[in-house]
């Protein structure tokens, strides 16, 4: 009787086992024929019932039922487990012969390049590279050029002022005074300063509320305007073309004496006259002078023992003359279709 129970049983649970597809299935089994409420536990509680001959038999066959179930369990165990493993496997294959995200490359903004590219010429002959903070007290931003409280050309509209004495740097200028004021009357100086100043402006095509600058500053003992020729010349065979003739003109700014404007002959049309220079064969490209002793002393140095010249520029005129770029407010809008024409060199 028994013994037939226990052999079905087996039978039971071969089968349970061979449709099982989960290891929680299979462990619903495990618990059902093996568990400590399962039958073959109930058939060894039942024992003491049965004539003494027959305990052992019925015992050792119980056993090796319940032995057998553990290993087939175990069996399908490991079965189920490599299945697993299996679909993990296959699920998260990837296909290494895809072709891979194209890297986007970027590219330095068309006046980075302007700057970087005149930035380099300069070292080139000796400057170093001097920046400065944008917010600015009046004092180096106009006093200590040359221009007092009540000057005319400092209106007050024109600025960015955050307190009566802390404006927006409306030019890069503050920084060469700084930079004289720091070598405390000791020469040489030779700097370029690059950067962005702010002005008072309604945007349009030619016109900006910002925009950067690169001013240039040289000051020891003998330095000429002869030199600052010179040092043009050599600027704008650089930057358009060793064919490139200059003029100077006298111009006046309060911080320069005497003042030039810097005219380059036209890279179009080489001079005979076209659009781009407006048929005068000349087009302008930079102001420029020798520092007013009034500057130097202001700073700090002897003007009877110093002199020097400085220059400023606008890279967005530079830019736009070379690249014939038409619209200022391209260089802060940062459309990409405008900044991507522009690829590394
Ligand atoms: C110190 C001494 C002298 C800087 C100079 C210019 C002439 C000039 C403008 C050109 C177009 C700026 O970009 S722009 O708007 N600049 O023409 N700048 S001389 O002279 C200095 C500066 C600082 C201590």
């Amino acid at each position: 009787m028994l013994q037939d129970k226990l052999l079905e049983l087996r039978d039971k649970a071969l089968e349970s086992i061979g449709s099982v597809s989960s290891l929680k299935q299979l462990q619903d089994v495990h618990v059902r024929y093996l568990g400590k409420k399962g039958p073959i536990t109930e058939v060894l509680k039942g024992m003491g019932k049965l004539a003494k001959e027959e305990r052992p038999v019925i015992g050792q066959l119980a056993n090796d039922v319940r032995k057998a179930i553990g290993v087939w369990i175990e069996e399908k165990k490991a079965e189920l487990e490599a299945g697993v493993l299996e679909a993990q496997l296959e699920s998260e294959k990837i296909d290494v012969t895809l072709p891979g995200r194209k890297a986007q490359i970027g590219a330095h903004h068309l006046l980075a390049s302007v700057i970087r590219e005149v930035e380099d010429l300069f070292i080139g002959l000796g400057f170093s590279i001097a920046e400065g903070p944008e917010v600015e007290e009046d004092y180096y931003a106009f006093e200590a050029l040359n221009l007092p409280k009540d000057h005319p050309a400092r209106d007050m509209q024109d600025s960015f002022y955050i307190t009566d004495e802390i404006l927006l740097r409306p030019h890069t200028s503050p920084m060469q005074a700084r930079t004289l004021e720091a070598h405390k009357g000791e020469g040489p100086v030779k700097i370029i300063c690059p950067g962005k100043v702010y002005r008072r402006d309604n945007d349009d095509a030619t016109h900006s509320h910002q925009f950067m600058q690169i001013e240039g500053l040289c000051v020891d003992k003998n330095v000429r305007l002869s030199d600052l020729k010179g040092v043009l010349t050599v600027f704008a065979k650089h930057m358009f073309g060793a064919e490139r003739e200059i003029r100077l003109r006298p111009s006046f700014f309060p911080f320069t004496e005497p003042s030039v404007e810097m005219d380059i002959s036209c890279f179009r049309c080489g001079g005979h006259g076209c659009a781009v220079c407006k048929g005068t064969g000349w087009i302008e490209i930079l102001g420029a002078g020798m520092v007013h002793p009034n500057v130097l002393r202001m700073s700090g140095f002897n003007p009877s023992v110093y002199t020097g010249f400085a220059f400023g520029m606008g890279p967005e005129r530079i830019a736009m003359l070379k690249y014939g770029i038409e619209d200022i407010r391209n260089f802060y809008t940062d459309d990409i279709r405008f900044l991507k024409q522009f690829k590394r060199a």
